[in-house]
């Protein structure tokens, strides 16, 4: 008997009642290859296969991706809008009763407008995310622009991206994350990575970075802890976090100084150049090392590796870029690129590792508090009006530039904003400095907040409303290489919850502005609306059309119509984006961290990530196997640091900065440096470790240091852990 279940319960998994739906993993900028698995009878999604025809990832998916089928018919999916009568309650799960469509849409119509009408336009506010597709974040920022008429729209990029953004376009003219595909990347002869822990956040792309030790070429690390690409890296430069300007600094001086520059290039596509070599002369390998606490000898043979190597390629990623000088530390990595020439042709090159599934997408098309689909300026007049002809408004109609992520909390906190409608973001985990931002978000007068699960943000808001996962929509997203892909929906939406876009649509209606958006009745209605907003903008989406990126394992932007076939390798044409052409190889003083350790805070904070949870946590931590292998967070010391301390693995202590603190479990390590400890963020209420982070935000690119503050620890006595 028992035999027989065995099999027939085997059979239905592989059964022919069962249909294959080709898309893309939910997560991370690499977004693996995948078919969903459908039961034919059920219509629901029963599981996962990786698809080996997938050119970027062949096969390849890391735990998350495994089991991100699991999120869609998860018991905990909002199938109805919720209400909250109770205002009291704010900040908790408490509070909330069920309701229909009509009345949810009613009460935000009623709520905005009385909003609006007693303290104008811009009393609203928009926060969203990039998670959701190219065509959803398009549709956000007409939402806010056009529906709410607010200029204070921002994203959770701004925590994310933003740093390589204003990098790449100060020094490029250009912000795609890749100068090159991914198919490329085993074939160079030299990978320096900074700040990334590729094999726990990018992990399908580390058989190509293996591949490249494995045919004899280099890797070189920069991180202050010991990531598992750091223990296998031919040289890891193991700096003090928030030093990276520093360093790269160091090396490009190196690399002058020993004749790999590459004159011509340098002459023919480049500016900047002799101030910059004038600068770096002052980081010789004695001051860079003092600086940034890295061995001499590591330094000196690092940029002996990269300047030799034929081809190389920088890539970067958080670690490097969430600091106060994140933008000029992207700049300073991509200079070593631009001096030596080895940029513009394929196997060489820069590339960030995108965070999020659409980080680059939902970047370019008008969720950024100034920019306009196509990676249009908002303070720009012609492309304001080209945006305008496309939207049916005039340009008197188009709010102007708002402000960042978290300045707009600041202005919650002060009631110039005074309601907010929140998507695809959980900021009251992941946002810094959060007992400010928890209480900016409890300032508000009306919150929204779209969201499939209740999220730590949503228990702060008025009205939740249940939209769906990406395996219940269609629509494209942009890889972290700047290709377009397509997501294809495998299951209809569960309860009443329904696609963002609509919701816009629909409340747009409600708003008074239908005109503008009642033409758009699929998500195909709103991609071929987006793909004209992008048309002659840089980030130019117009000639990729779903067809297309079927026929070709996507569509590299830009693509400008029918004919071409999109752009995989950037430069090749040695063109820049700059006006005169030419990239720019940028002069940059060094900055240290914004709080730099001290008698009282003698440790260096940073944080990050874990294989096994997604940012804030709200997906994955709902995911058995996940949940299993990472059930809390922990904070990261080095045993000779727990000795100074007298604390042991595995006893909780409690870990606190200038602006919060937290109980954390200790893991003992010699992967990280004596003077830095870290703490993974996926956590929510006082498990995140986003109470103790700082606020200091980058000048061009307003990103907060989350990768470093001044910190200290104390033993708990009574508190052991059993
Ligand atoms: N498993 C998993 N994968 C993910 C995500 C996730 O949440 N979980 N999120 C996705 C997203 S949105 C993003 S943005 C990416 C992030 O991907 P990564 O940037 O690779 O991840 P982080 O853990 O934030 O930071 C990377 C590394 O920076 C190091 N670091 C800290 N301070 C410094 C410093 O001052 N200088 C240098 N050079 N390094 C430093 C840390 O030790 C860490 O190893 O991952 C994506 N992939
Ligand atoms: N200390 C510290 N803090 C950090 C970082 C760090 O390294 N250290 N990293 C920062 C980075 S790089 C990032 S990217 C941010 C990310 O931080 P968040 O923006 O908070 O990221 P998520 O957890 O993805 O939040 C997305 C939320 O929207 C929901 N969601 C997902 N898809 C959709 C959709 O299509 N529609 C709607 N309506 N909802 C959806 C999810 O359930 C989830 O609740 O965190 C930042 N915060
Ligand atoms: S590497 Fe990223 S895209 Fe691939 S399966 Fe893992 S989370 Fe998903
Ligand atoms: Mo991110």
């Amino acid at each position: 008997m028992q035999r027989d279940k065995f099999f027939k319960e085997i059979d239905n998994l592989t059964h022919p009642n069962e249909r294959l739906i080709k898309t893309h993993c939910s997560y991370c900028g690499m977004q693996c290859g995948m078919n969903l698995r459908v039961n034919t009878i059920t219509n629901k999604i029963i599981g996962v296969e990786p698809r080996y025809d997938w050119p970027v990832t062949v096969g390849k998916m890391c735990p998350k991706g495994v089991t991100a089928y699991q999120q869609t018919n998860h018991k905990d999916r909002l199938l109805k809008p919720l209400i909250r009568d109770d205002a009291s309650l704010k900040g908790t799960k408490e509070g909330f009763r069920e309701a229909s469509w009509e009345e949810a849409y009613d009460l935000i119509a009623a709520k905005f407008k009385e909003l609006q009408e007693q303290y104008g336009k811009d009393s609203l506010s928009v926060f969203s995310g990039v998670s959701m597709t190219n065509e959803k974040c398009y549709l956000t920022g007409k939402f806010a622009r056009v529906a709410l008429g607010t200029r204070y729209i921002d994203y959770n990029g701004r925590f994310c991206m933003s740093s390589a953004a204003g990098g790449f376009l100060r020094s490029f003219g250009v912000d795609r994350g890749s100068t090159l595909p991914w198919t490329d990347i085993h074939e160079t002869d030299c990978l320096f990575i900074a700040g990334s822990n590729t094999a726990e956040c990018h992990p399908t792309s580390m058989f190509r970075v293996w591949a490249v030790q494995e045919r004899g070429g280099y890797l070189i690390v920069a991180d202050p802890r010991e990531t598992p690409i750091a223990r296998r890296a031919d040289i890891h430069l193991d700096l003090k976090p928030g030093t990276d300007l520093a360093l790269a600094n160091g090396i490009l001086n190196l690399l002058i100084q020993n004749g790999y520059a590459d004159e011509e290039f340098v002459r023919q596509h480049t500016n900047g150049f002799e101030e910059t070599k004038e600068l770096v002369k002052e980081f010789t390998p004695e001051y860079t090392s003092e600086l940034t606490g890295v061995a001499i000898e590591k330094i000196v043979r690092a940029a002996e590796i990269y300047g030799k190597a034929p081809n190389a390629i920088v890539m970067f990623a958080r670690g490097v870029e969430q600091q106060h000088k994140g933008v000029d530390n992207v700049s300073a990595y991509v200079n070593l690129a631009l001096v030596t020439g080895k940029i513009g042709r394929t196997k060489a090159g820069v590339a960030t590792f995108t965070g999020q599934g659409n980080g680059q997408g939902g970047r370019e098309h008008g969720q950024k508090a100034d920019l306009l689909p196509g990676y249009r300026k908002i303070t720009n007049p012609k492309h304001v009006q080209e945006v305008c002809d496309v939207w049916g408004i005039t340009p008197e109609e188009m709010p102007g530039p708002g402000v960042s992520a978290y300045e707009m909390f600041e202005l919650m906190e002060k009631k110039t904003i005074r309601g907010l409608y929140l998507l695809c973001s959980n900021p009251a985990v992941s946002a810094p400095n959060l007992n400010f931002v928890r209480q900016a978000m409890k300032n508000l007068d009306f919150m929204v907040c779209a969201d499939f699960y209740l999220s730590e943000s949503a228990e702060f808001a008025d009205v939740v409303l249940p939209s769906v996962t990406w395996s219940e929509d269609e629509g494209t997203v942009t890889n972290l290489e700047g290709r377009i892909i397509k997501i294809n929906q495998a299951q209809e939406p569960i309860g009443e919850s329904k696609p963002d876009w609509k919701i816009q649509v629909e409340l747009a209606e409600r708003l008074g502005r239908g005109k503008y958006f009642s033409h758009l009745h699929t998500a195909k209605d709103v991609a071929d609306e987006f793909r004209l907003a992008t048309k002659g903008g840089y980030a130019d989406y117009y000639g990729a059309t779903w067809d297309k990126i079927d026929k070709q394992d996507g569509v590299f932007w830009p693509c400008k119509d029918e004919k071409d076939a999109g752009t995989p390798h950037m430069f090749l044409d040695k063109k820049f984006y700059h006006e005169d052409g030419r990239a720019k190889i940028c002069a940059l003083p060094y900055r240290p961290p914004a709080e730099e350790p001290d008698e009282q805070y003698p440790l260096r904070l940073t944080t990050g990530r874990v294989v096994y949870h997604y940012l804030s946590g709200n997906q994955t931590r709902r995911i058995p196997f996940l949940k299993d292998m990472c059930p809390e967070p922990f904070v990261e010391v080095h045993p000779e640091t727990a000795l100074k301390y007298d604390i042991n693995h595995e006893e909780n202590v409690r870990l606190f900065t200038r602006r919060g603190e937290g109980i954390y479990r200790v893991k003992i390590t010699e992967a990280i440096r004596q003077d830095t400890v870290f703490v993974p963020y996926h956590f929510g209420h006082e498990q995140s470790i986003n109470l103790l982070t700082i606020a200091a935000l980058d000048p061009m690119s307003r990103m907060p240091e989350f990768k470093a503050c001044a910190a200290q620890i104390e033993k708990l006595e009574q508190k052991k852990v059993q």
